[in-house]
Protein backbone atom coordinates (compact mmCIF):
# COMPACT_ATOMS: atom_id res chain seq x y z
CA UNK A 1 0.00 0.00 0.00
CA UNK A 2 1.46 3.50 -0.94
CA UNK A 3 0.45 6.66 0.64
CA UNK A 4 2.50 10.27 0.13
CA UNK A 5 2.41 13.79 1.04
CA UNK A 6 0.75 15.78 -1.42
CA UNK A 7 0.75 19.54 -2.30
CA UNK A 8 3.52 22.07 -3.88
CA UNK A 9 6.30 22.37 -2.54
CA UNK A 10 6.47 18.67 -0.37
CA UNK A 11 10.24 19.08 -0.49
CA UNK A 12 10.09 20.26 3.05
CA UNK A 13 7.44 18.17 4.55
CA UNK A 14 8.20 15.82 7.62
CA UNK A 15 5.07 13.85 6.98
CA UNK A 16 7.14 10.79 5.00
CA UNK A 17 9.69 10.64 8.25
CA UNK A 18 6.73 10.22 10.27
CA UNK A 19 4.76 7.86 8.96
CA UNK A 20 7.94 6.09 7.98
CA UNK A 21 8.15 5.88 11.28
CA UNK A 22 5.41 4.18 12.32
CA UNK A 23 5.60 1.89 9.75
CA UNK A 24 8.85 0.49 10.52
CA UNK A 25 8.71 0.82 14.20
CA UNK A 26 4.70 -1.00 14.15
CA UNK A 27 6.13 -3.85 11.65
CA UNK A 28 3.26 -2.59 9.06
CA UNK A 29 4.08 -3.33 5.14
CA UNK A 30 3.71 0.04 3.22
CA UNK A 31 4.94 2.82 1.73
CA UNK A 32 4.84 6.94 2.55
CA UNK A 33 6.13 8.86 -0.15
CA UNK A 34 6.48 12.30 -1.36
CA UNK A 35 4.42 13.01 -4.37
CA UNK A 36 4.49 16.81 -5.79
CA UNK A 37 1.51 18.42 -7.66
CA UNK A 38 1.81 21.29 -9.46
CA UNK A 39 -0.94 23.97 -9.31
CA UNK A 40 -1.77 23.19 -13.10
CA UNK A 41 -1.89 19.45 -12.31
CA UNK A 42 -4.18 19.53 -9.32
CA UNK A 43 -7.23 19.63 -10.21
CA UNK A 44 -7.14 16.57 -12.63
CA UNK A 45 -4.87 14.59 -10.15
CA UNK A 46 -7.46 14.20 -7.48
CA UNK A 47 -10.27 13.68 -9.87
CA UNK A 48 -8.62 11.38 -11.37
CA UNK A 49 -6.66 9.76 -8.24
CA UNK A 50 -7.35 6.35 -8.61
CA UNK A 51 -5.00 6.45 -11.29
CA UNK A 52 -2.16 7.90 -9.33
CA UNK A 53 -0.92 4.54 -7.33
CA UNK A 54 -1.78 5.73 -3.67
CA UNK A 55 -4.69 4.37 -2.15
CA UNK A 56 -4.43 7.88 -0.13
CA UNK A 57 -2.34 10.77 0.78
CA UNK A 58 -2.02 13.62 2.90
CA UNK A 59 -2.66 17.01 1.06
CA UNK A 60 -0.89 20.27 1.99
CA UNK A 61 -0.67 23.77 0.85
CA UNK A 62 -2.30 25.01 -1.89
CA UNK A 63 -4.39 22.46 -2.61
CA UNK A 64 -6.70 21.50 0.20
CA UNK A 65 -9.77 23.47 -1.46
CA UNK A 66 -8.98 21.38 -4.49
CA UNK A 67 -9.09 17.73 -3.26
CA UNK A 68 -12.16 18.38 -1.17
CA UNK A 69 -14.01 19.00 -4.74
CA UNK A 70 -12.89 15.72 -5.69
CA UNK A 71 -14.04 14.03 -2.71
CA UNK A 72 -17.77 11.81 -2.91
CA UNK A 73 -17.84 12.12 0.95
CA UNK A 74 -16.49 14.35 3.69
CA UNK A 75 -15.88 13.85 7.73
CA UNK A 76 -17.77 16.67 9.66
CA UNK A 77 -14.27 18.59 10.21
CA UNK A 78 -13.94 18.56 6.75
CA UNK A 79 -16.94 20.14 5.61
CA UNK A 80 -17.19 22.62 8.64
CA UNK A 81 -13.14 23.89 7.68
CA UNK A 82 -13.95 23.56 3.90
CA UNK A 83 -10.67 21.83 2.98
CA UNK A 84 -9.04 18.35 3.19
CA UNK A 85 -5.42 17.02 4.25
CA UNK A 86 -6.03 13.02 4.14
CA UNK A 87 -7.80 11.33 1.68
CA UNK A 88 -8.42 7.54 0.64
CA UNK A 89 -9.83 4.97 -1.81
CA UNK A 90 -12.09 2.53 -0.88
CA UNK A 91 -12.50 -0.82 -2.74
CA UNK A 92 -14.54 0.55 -5.16
CA UNK A 93 -12.68 3.68 -6.17
CA UNK A 94 -14.40 6.39 -4.74
CA UNK A 95 -12.34 9.07 -2.91
CA UNK A 96 -13.33 10.02 0.39
CA UNK A 97 -11.71 13.28 2.30
CA UNK A 98 -11.40 14.95 5.86
CA UNK A 99 -9.79 16.81 7.57
CA UNK A 100 -7.55 15.91 10.88
CA UNK A 101 -5.94 19.69 11.17
CA UNK A 102 -8.19 20.39 14.19
CA UNK A 103 -7.89 16.95 15.53
CA UNK A 104 -3.98 17.59 15.52
CA UNK A 105 -4.27 20.85 17.11
CA UNK A 106 -6.71 19.83 19.96
CA UNK A 107 -4.48 16.46 20.12
CA UNK A 108 -1.76 18.17 20.75
CA UNK A 109 -2.93 20.69 23.50
CA UNK A 110 -4.14 17.24 25.32
CA UNK A 111 -1.12 15.95 25.64
CA UNK A 112 0.92 18.85 26.13
CA UNK A 113 -1.00 21.18 28.44
CA UNK A 114 -3.68 18.82 29.78
CA UNK A 115 -6.79 20.29 31.66
CA UNK A 116 -6.33 23.52 29.05
CA UNK A 117 -10.07 23.68 27.78
CA UNK A 118 -11.73 22.83 31.71
CA UNK A 119 -13.34 26.50 31.35
CA UNK A 120 -13.07 26.98 28.27
CA UNK A 121 -13.56 31.47 28.16
CA UNK A 122 -12.29 33.63 25.63
CA UNK A 123 -9.24 32.57 22.67
CA UNK A 124 -6.97 34.81 20.67
CA UNK A 125 -5.95 33.20 17.11
CA UNK A 126 -3.67 35.56 15.33
CA UNK A 127 -3.73 35.61 11.67
CA UNK A 128 -7.05 34.46 9.30
CA UNK A 129 -5.51 31.63 6.75
CA UNK A 130 -5.57 27.72 6.08
CA UNK A 131 -4.65 27.12 9.67
CA UNK A 132 -6.59 29.46 11.17
CA UNK A 133 -9.37 27.81 9.93
CA UNK A 134 -8.87 24.78 11.40
CA UNK A 135 -7.63 25.80 14.90
CA UNK A 136 -10.75 28.16 15.25
CA UNK A 137 -13.33 25.44 14.49
CA UNK A 138 -11.44 23.29 17.29
CA UNK A 139 -11.14 25.55 19.44
CA UNK A 140 -15.32 26.26 19.30
CA UNK A 141 -15.85 22.65 19.00
CA UNK A 142 -14.22 22.78 22.50
CA UNK A 143 -16.80 25.52 23.96
CA UNK A 144 -14.20 28.27 23.59
CA UNK A 145 -16.42 31.33 22.67
CA UNK A 146 -15.43 33.94 21.82
CA UNK A 147 -12.45 33.22 19.37
CA UNK A 148 -11.22 36.38 18.54
CA UNK A 149 -9.59 36.53 15.22
CA UNK A 150 -7.16 38.68 15.06
CA UNK A 151 -5.32 39.50 11.28
CA UNK A 152 -3.23 42.46 9.84
CA UNK A 153 -5.50 42.61 7.06
CA UNK A 154 -8.97 43.26 8.86
CA UNK A 155 -11.23 42.41 5.96
CA UNK A 156 -9.84 38.63 6.05
CA UNK A 157 -10.26 38.31 9.56
CA UNK A 158 -13.72 39.55 9.11
CA UNK A 159 -14.65 36.93 6.18
CA UNK A 160 -13.12 34.00 8.30
CA UNK A 161 -15.19 35.26 11.55
CA UNK A 162 -18.57 35.53 9.70
CA UNK A 163 -17.69 31.93 8.28
CA UNK A 164 -17.84 30.33 11.73
CA UNK A 165 -20.60 32.84 12.84
CA UNK A 166 -21.33 34.89 16.28
CA UNK A 167 -19.02 32.84 18.42
CA UNK A 168 -15.87 33.96 16.56
CA UNK A 169 -15.26 38.18 16.20
CA UNK A 170 -12.59 39.54 13.80
CA UNK A 171 -10.51 41.73 15.70
CA UNK A 172 -8.12 44.60 14.64
CA UNK A 173 -4.52 43.99 15.35
CA UNK A 174 -4.11 47.57 17.67
CA UNK A 175 -6.71 46.21 19.75
CA UNK A 176 -4.61 43.08 20.59
CA UNK A 177 -3.56 44.22 23.84
CA UNK A 178 -6.82 44.32 25.40
CA UNK A 179 -7.92 41.18 24.12
CA UNK A 180 -5.11 39.37 25.71
CA UNK A 181 -6.21 40.63 28.84
CA UNK A 182 -8.97 38.65 28.70
CA UNK A 183 -7.37 35.18 26.68
CA UNK A 184 -7.58 32.29 28.36
CA UNK A 185 -5.43 31.02 25.25
CA UNK A 186 -3.86 32.79 22.68
CA UNK A 187 -2.48 30.56 18.98
CA UNK A 188 -0.61 32.09 16.58
CA UNK A 189 -1.31 30.86 12.91
CA UNK A 190 0.63 33.46 11.02
CA UNK A 191 4.04 32.82 9.58
CA UNK A 192 5.30 35.59 11.38
CA UNK A 193 8.15 34.13 13.92
CA UNK A 194 8.89 31.21 11.26
CA UNK A 195 12.33 31.13 10.26
CA UNK A 196 13.45 33.30 7.51
CA UNK A 197 10.34 35.48 8.17
CA UNK A 198 9.82 38.71 10.38
CA UNK A 199 9.28 38.52 14.21
CA UNK A 200 5.96 38.31 15.82
CA UNK A 201 6.20 41.42 17.70
CA UNK A 202 3.74 41.43 20.16
CA UNK A 203 3.66 42.23 24.01
CA UNK A 204 2.67 39.85 26.29
CA UNK A 205 2.36 41.48 29.67
CA UNK A 206 -1.19 41.96 29.64
CA UNK A 207 -1.94 38.10 29.02
CA UNK A 208 -3.35 36.28 32.38
CA UNK A 209 -0.66 33.83 33.39
CA UNK A 210 -2.83 31.60 33.57
CA UNK A 211 -3.41 32.02 30.12
CA UNK A 212 -1.85 28.49 27.34
CA UNK A 213 0.11 30.23 24.58
CA UNK A 214 0.35 27.75 21.37
CA UNK A 215 2.29 28.72 18.00
CA UNK A 216 1.33 26.32 15.29
CA UNK A 217 4.93 27.67 13.71
CA UNK A 218 7.35 24.67 14.17
CA UNK A 219 10.95 26.10 12.36
CA UNK A 220 12.22 26.92 15.25
CA UNK A 221 10.47 25.08 17.56
CA UNK A 222 10.47 27.68 20.43
CA UNK A 223 9.79 30.43 18.72
CA UNK A 224 10.31 34.06 19.62
CA UNK A 225 6.32 34.03 20.82
CA UNK A 226 6.99 30.62 22.93
CA UNK A 227 10.28 32.27 24.65
CA UNK A 228 8.52 35.22 25.57
CA UNK A 229 5.18 33.20 26.96
CA UNK A 230 7.53 30.68 28.66
CA UNK A 231 9.58 33.37 30.67
CA UNK A 232 6.72 35.11 32.42
CA UNK A 233 5.22 31.68 33.03
CA UNK A 234 2.41 30.77 31.07
CA UNK A 235 1.99 27.14 29.52
CA UNK A 236 2.93 26.51 26.27
CA UNK A 237 2.59 24.15 23.00
CA UNK A 238 4.91 24.20 20.54
CA UNK A 239 3.89 23.56 16.82
CA UNK A 240 5.23 20.15 16.29
CA UNK A 241 2.66 18.40 18.78
CA UNK A 242 0.12 20.06 16.33
CA UNK A 243 2.33 18.22 12.72
CA UNK A 244 2.32 14.63 14.49
CA UNK A 245 -1.12 14.43 15.90
CA UNK A 246 -2.87 15.18 12.78
CA UNK A 247 -0.78 12.38 10.86
CA UNK A 248 -2.39 9.43 13.52
CA UNK A 249 -5.86 9.48 12.22
CA UNK A 250 -4.60 9.45 8.21
CA UNK A 251 -2.43 6.60 9.21
CA UNK A 252 -5.34 3.95 10.89
CA UNK A 253 -7.07 4.89 7.94
CA UNK A 254 -4.43 3.59 5.68
CA UNK A 255 -2.94 0.88 7.71
CA UNK A 256 -5.51 -0.32 10.03
CA UNK A 257 -3.20 0.47 13.30
CA UNK A 258 -3.55 3.52 15.73
CA UNK A 259 -0.32 4.48 15.86
CA UNK A 260 1.22 6.62 19.00
CA UNK A 261 2.65 10.03 19.32
CA UNK A 262 5.61 9.54 21.61
CA UNK A 263 8.46 10.64 23.05
CA UNK A 264 11.08 9.25 20.58
CA UNK A 265 9.00 9.93 17.56
CA UNK A 266 9.03 13.73 18.77
CA UNK A 267 12.56 13.39 19.35
CA UNK A 268 13.34 12.11 15.79
CA UNK A 269 11.57 15.12 14.36
CA UNK A 270 12.95 17.70 16.13
CA UNK A 271 16.78 16.16 15.43
CA UNK A 272 16.03 16.35 11.91
CA UNK A 273 14.80 20.12 12.32
CA UNK A 274 18.53 21.00 14.43
CA UNK A 275 20.28 19.53 11.45
CA UNK A 276 18.65 21.50 8.86
CA UNK A 277 18.37 25.08 10.45
O1 LIG B 1 -2.35 19.11 7.14
C1 LIG B 1 -0.99 18.80 7.20
C2 LIG B 1 -0.65 17.75 6.17
O2 LIG B 1 -1.41 16.59 6.38
C3 LIG B 1 0.82 17.39 6.23
C4 LIG B 1 1.72 18.55 6.34
C5 LIG B 1 3.14 18.37 6.05
O3 LIG B 1 3.54 17.27 5.71
O4 LIG B 1 3.91 19.35 6.14
C6 LIG B 1 1.26 19.79 6.78
C7 LIG B 1 -0.18 20.07 7.01
O5 LIG B 1 -0.70 20.79 5.91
Amino acid sequence: RKVAITGWPVSHSRSPMIHGYWLKSLGVEGVYDRQAVAPEDADLFYRDFASSGLVGCNVTVPHKETALRACETLDDAARAIGAVNTLWLDGAGRLHGANTDAAGFLGSLDQSAPGWDEKPGAAVVLGAGGAARAIVWGLLQRGFKPVHIVNRTFEKAEKLASYFGSDSIAQKWEDLGDLLGKADILVNTTSLGMEGQPALDIDLSPLPDTAVVMDAVYVPLETGLLKQARARGNRTVDGLGMLLHQAVPGFEKWFGVRPDVTPELRALVVADLEKKS
